[in-house]
C-alpha cells in the first residue's frame, strides 16, 4: 500500500508516518523548502526507512498545483492524507488570505487529482472542530451544525464541504476527519498545551521565570495525537466513505491543562501564570467538547491516553528537554531566554 502526506513534517504527519510504516505502507510525503531544517519530527524515521524507500520525501506546497498532480501521477498512491495546513487560529486573523488560500486551493487541487486518476484513491480530509465554533455547551457530532469563528474555520469548512461535494457527485472514497484537539510532546510550541508544557519544563530547571498566556477560561476536548492518527488510518479502511469525529468526550479549561501541568511537578502555577491580551483572539472559540460514540461502533477506534496521562507525557517530555537546554546554557553554548520572543 502507498500512502501520500501533506504536512508530513508536522505533528499528525509525523505520528501517521510513524503508524504506516510500521504497518508496512510506503509513505511519500511533502515537504517544503525552507532555508533552515523543517523535518526535525520525522528525523528518526527518515534514518529507519528512508534508506530502503519505504520513505520518500518530495518538496511541494499545497499552492503548487502542479507539483502536486505530478506527484500523483508518478507514484499513484492508494491513499492520500490531506494534513497541511497553516494549521494556527491566531495566527489565521493575521494571516488570513493564506491561511484560506492554502486551506482552499491545496484540498480542491488533492480532489482534482483523486477525480483524474485512472487509480482509485482513497482521500482523507484534516476536518476541524474549529468548524463548530464553540457557541454554547452542547456535545458536537457529525450532525452538529458548523459557525466558524476564524479564517482559519472558514478555510476548514470549505474543504470539508468540498471534499463532500467531491464523494457525492463522483462515487469517490473521501472522508473528513472532524478531529477535536489532540496534542503530544510533539505539538507545535505556540499551542497552548505545549507552550505550557515547555514552560514548565523550563520553569523546573530554572531557565524561565514566567508564562504568559491568553484566555483561561476556553475549554477544549484535549486527546493524544498518536492516537488519532490510527482514527485516521481506519476511516480509509471502512467500507464506505463517510464523516467521523474523534474525541475524548471530556473538556476541560485552558487553566485546568495548566494547574495539572504545574502541579506534575510540585508548582503553584500562580506564582509564574500571568496573562495578557497579547494572546487573545479577535473572536474565540469558548467550548468544545465532541461525541466520538460513531467512530467508537464502526471503527471500533477509541482514544487509549486521558486527559492526565497527556498531560504527564507531555510535562515529561518538555522537562527533559530543558534538561538538555540548561546543560547548554550551563556550558554557554545558549543563552537563557526569559519567554519566548514569538509565540501566540
Ligand atoms: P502542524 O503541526 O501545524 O503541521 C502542519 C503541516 O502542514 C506541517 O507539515 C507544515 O509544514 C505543513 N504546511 C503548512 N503550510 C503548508 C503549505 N502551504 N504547503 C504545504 N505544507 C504546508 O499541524 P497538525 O497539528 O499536525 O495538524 C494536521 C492537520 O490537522 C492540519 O490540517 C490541522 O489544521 C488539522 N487539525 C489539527 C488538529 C490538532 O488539534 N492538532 C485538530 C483538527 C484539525 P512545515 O513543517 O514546513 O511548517
Ligand atoms: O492551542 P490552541 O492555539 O488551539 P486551537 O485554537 O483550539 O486550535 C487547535 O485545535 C483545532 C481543533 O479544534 C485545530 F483545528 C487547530 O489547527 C489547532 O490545532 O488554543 C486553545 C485555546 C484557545 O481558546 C486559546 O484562546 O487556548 C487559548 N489560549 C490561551 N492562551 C491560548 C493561549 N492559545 C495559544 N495558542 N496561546 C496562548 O497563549
Amino acid at each position: 500500500m502507498k500512502a501520500f502526506i501533506t504536512g508530513i513534517t508536522g505533528q499528525d504527519g509525523y505520528y501517521l508516518s510513524k503508524h504506516l510504516l510500521e504497518s508496512g505502507f510506503e509513505v511519500h510525503g511533502t515537504i517544503r523548502r525552507s532555508s533552515s531544517f523543517n523535518t526535525s519530527r520525522i528525523d528518526g524515521l527518515i534514518a529507519e526507512f528512508g534508506k530502503s524507500d519505504q520513505l520518500k520525501l518530495y518538496y511541494s506546497d499545497l499552492l503548487d498545483s502542479s507539483s502536486l498532480n505530478n506527484l500523483i501521477n508518478n507514484i499513484e498512491p492508494d491513499q492520500i492524507y490531506n494534513l497541511a495546513a497553516q494549521s494556527h487560529v491566531a495566527v489565521s486573523f493575521k494571516n488570513p488570505l493564506y491561511t484560506t488560500q492554502t486551506s482552499t486551493v491545496g484540498p480542491l487541487t488533492l480532489l482534482e487529482a483523486v477525480k483524474n486518476s485512472k487509480k482509485e484513491i482513497k482521500y482523507y480530509q484534516a476536518s476541524s472542530s474549529e468548524m463548530y465554533g464553540g457557541i454554547d455547551s452542547s456535545v458536537l457530532s457529525e450532525t452538529s451544525v458548523f459557525n466558524p469563528k476564524s479564517p482559519y474555520a472558514v478555510g476548514k469548512v470549505f474543504a470539508h464541504e468540498m471534499t463532500k461535494v467531491y464523494r457525492e457527485s463522483y462515487d469517490l472514497f473521501c472522508v473528513n476527519g472532524i478531529l477535536f484537539n489532540h496534542e503530544s510532546p510533539a505539538r507545535g510550541e505556540t499551542f497552548v498545551t505545549r507552550k505550557i508544557t515547555r514552560a514548565v519544563g523550563r520553569i523546573f530547571h530554572g531557565i524561565q521565570k514566567n508564562l504568559t498566556l491568553g484566555n483561561l477560561e476556553a475549554k477544549r476536548d484535549w486527546g493524544f495525537a498518536g492516537d488519532y492518527v490510527k482514527g485516521m488510518k481506519l476511516m480509509l479502511e471502512h467500507d464506505h466513505p463517510d464523516d467521523w469525529v474523534l474525541a475524548t468526550g471530556e473538556t476541560h479549561t485552558v487553566q485546568e491543562f495548566v494547574e495539572a501541568a504545574f502541579g506534575e511537578v510540585g508548582l503553584n502555577w500562580k506564582d509564574h501564570v500571568l496573562t495578557s491580551d497579547k494572546y487573545h483572539r479577535p473572536n474565540e472559540v469558548e467550548h468544545l467538547l465532541g461525541d466520538p460514540s460513531k467512530a467508537k461502533k464502526l471503527l471500533k477506534w477509541k482514544p487509549e491516553l486521558d486527559f492526565k496521562g497527556l498531560v504527564k507525557v507531555m510535562v515529561e517530555s518538555d522537562i527533559e528537554l530543558a534538561e538538555q537546554e540548561s546543560v547548554l546554557i550551563s556550558k554557554k553554548l545558549m543563552k537563557p531566554t526569559w519567554e519566548y520572543p514569538i509565540t501566540d
